[in-house]
């Protein structure tokens, strides 16, 4: 058999959550048009596509209202079924959305019982995960929000929000647990606003956090785009401040409710971008965590398509890193960017500021009529990449 540059392997570190290959189709228009999977299942067929990982929910896994006894005979067979297929949980998260109980939000809410409870709830969620050897752990607020503002201070909101994040942070640090947060994004649905709407908030909200260190981010690109903003600019911004602690890889077209679609199916030259940042290939600090799909297949498709669906998010990631790589290899695009930098002046802009650095820099003569009618050869550039992309160089 001839071998299959991107036929995913362990090392490519792709996970999906158990919520995703397990998706049944539901929506809000219409039931299942699947079988709910057994987990132990999903493990294996995961492992068998070439992924490394697998994340949950604790309510994917257990559920709810189940007996001790219960509980533990799920998670024996569960952690066999991770043996036996060589998989691994890199990161474990709450569902504190589905239960009637957070209709009016979880860390949020009004009555103070419900936030008692979401924190119960997440202190036994964070227990299964870490025996599961998770070591990343997920905050996604879906129902701390609101359709009418006049139910709460948003302040109040943001006050309480910390608070639970603070807790939990005291909850890890107490249990000597090597765990981290990292708190996801999304602007509306299924609340019609959701506090804390896109990363850029989340990272303000983190600098106010009394153990700052723990806690990063967790963007996702449906959720980015849902706001209209640049995924890739987002996750930068996250990567620059050592914040990108777990990534949310789908596809997603703006202006359009929460789709989840396969990783690359929908803009794929945003999908090449993301790609490139966090591979490097232009020489910068790559991105080292999980690369997981918060994805689902069609709602058209039958047990063969979810697999179809899983294979083809990890395919094209590599497809796509295999194209960044070439891309920043290409020496016309080097020689387009390079023409940016001046050996003359970079150093001066790179050292910090001393009065005779502010002195030198002033004196410096800069001819702006030139500049200023100079043609960047942008469209050159992004041309290049859509070549590339293509599979024209
Ligand atoms: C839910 C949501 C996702 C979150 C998951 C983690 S659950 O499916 O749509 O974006 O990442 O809670
Ligand atoms: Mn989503
Ligand atoms: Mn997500």
């Amino acid at each position: 058999m001839s071998h299959d540059p991107i036929q995913p392997t362990r090392d490519d570190r792709f996970t999906f959550g158990l919520w995703t290959v397990g998706n049944p189709g539901r929506d809000p228009f219409g039931a299942a048009t699947r079988a709910v999977q057994d987990p132990c299942r999903i493990v294996q067929k995961l492992s068998e596509c070439g992924a490394w990982g697998v994340n949950l929910h604790d309510e994917d896994l257990i559920p709810f209202g189940s007996s001790a006894a219960k509980r533990d005979g799920i998670v024996a067979d569960f952690k066999k079924a991770l043996d036996d297929h060589g998989m691994v949980v890199p990161m474990a998260t709450t569902n504190l959305f589905s239960q009637p109980i957070f209709k009016d939000g979880a860390f949020t809410a009004n009555d103070p019982k419900v936030r008692a409870f979401a924190l119960q709830k997440t202190m036994t969620a964070i227990e299964l995960g870490v025996e599961l050897g998770a070591s990343t752990y997920v905050f996604w607020g879906g129902r701390e929000g609101t359709e009418t503002d006049a139910c709460r201070d948003p302040q109040e909101a943001t006050r309480r929000f910390r608070h639970a994040i603070d807790y939990l942070c005291e909850f890890v640090k107490d249990r000597g647990y090597d765990l981290r947060f990292a708190l996801e994004a999304k602007p509306n649905e299924p609340r019609g606003d959701i506090y804390l709407a896109t990363t850029g908030h989340m990272l303000a909200f983190i600098a106010t956090l009394k153990n700052e260190e723990m806690v990063g981010v967790n963007p996702e690109v449906a959720h980015e785009s849902m706001a209209g903003l640049s995924m890739t600019h987002n996750v930068a911004q996250a990567m620059e401040a050592g914040k990108l602690f777990h990534i949310d890889l789908n596809g997603q077209r703006i202006g359009r409710y929460d789709q989840d679609l396969r990783f690359g199916s929908e803009d794929l030259k945003q999908a090449f971008l993301l790609v490139r940042l966090l591979e490097g290939t232009a020489g910068t600090t790559p991105y080292t965590g999980p690369l997981h799909f918060d994805a689902h297949a069609y709602r058209t498709e039958d047990d063969a398509g979810v697999w179809d669906f899983a294979r083809g998010c990890m395919r094209t990631y590599k497809l796509l890193a295999e194209r960044a790589r070439g891309f920043d290899a290409d020496s016309e695009v080097r020689d387009i960017i390079a023409a940016m930098t001046d050996a003359a002046i970079d150093p001066l802009l790179g050292a910090p500021y001393s009065a005779a650095s502010a002195e030198a820099l002033r004196a410096m003569p800069i001819d702006i009529d030139t500049i200023a009618k100079r043609g960047l050869r942008y469209e050159r550039l992004d041309q290049l990449m859509i070549e590339n992309l293509m599979g024209a160089r």
